[in-house]
């Protein structure tokens, strides 16, 4: 399988519970390196680029609302089959669908205050690494 970079946010539910060390501890356990990262508070407009595919849905406003409540950890995670292993660990987006012993199972609280972000695609992890790392601020491991 192909080594391949992902983009991941713990969201501000995540940061404010205070288990930003839990969760990439989940990613260190199953074979994913952190090769970026930093915390931010994003603005709105930073937060509706990022998820523009989105704007049209009904839930788009509480969606930056949510995002910019706050600060987040915003990381590129590196290892073999990154995109899809961390949409693993990550679980269903809604909590009440999640997995056991997934991230959302265990630590989100609902649909809007999820914990994690993740890439869902080989495009979107191209995308949304480049909109938040320049090449120079990811460290190759
Ligand atoms: P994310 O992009 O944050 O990793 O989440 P995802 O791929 O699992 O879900 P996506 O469909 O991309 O939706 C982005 C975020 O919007 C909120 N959402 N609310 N009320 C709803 O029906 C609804 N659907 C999605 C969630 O917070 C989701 O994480
Ligand atoms: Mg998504």
């Amino acid at each position: 399988m192909a080594v391949e970079r992902t983009l991941s946010i713990v969201k501000p539910d995540a940061v404010a519970k205070n288990v930003i060390g839990k969760i990439y501890s989940r990613f260190e356990s199953n074979g994913l390196q952190i090769v970026a990262a930093k915390m931010v508070q994003l603005s709105q407009e930073k937060a509706e680029g990022f998820y523009a595919e989105h704007k049209e849905r009904p839930f788009f406003k509480d969606l930056v609302d949510f995002m910019t409540s706050g600060p987040v950890c915003i990381q590129v995670l590196e290892g073999e089959g990154a995109i899809l292993k961390n949409r693993d660990l990550m679980g269903a987006t809604n909590p009440k669908e999640a997995e056991a012993g997934t991230i959302r199972a265990d630590f989100a609280e609902s649909i809007d205050a999820n914990a994690v972000h993740g890439s869902d695609s080989e495009a979107s992890a191209a995308r949304e690494v480049a909109y938040f790392f320049a090449d120079e601020e990811i460290c190759a491991r």
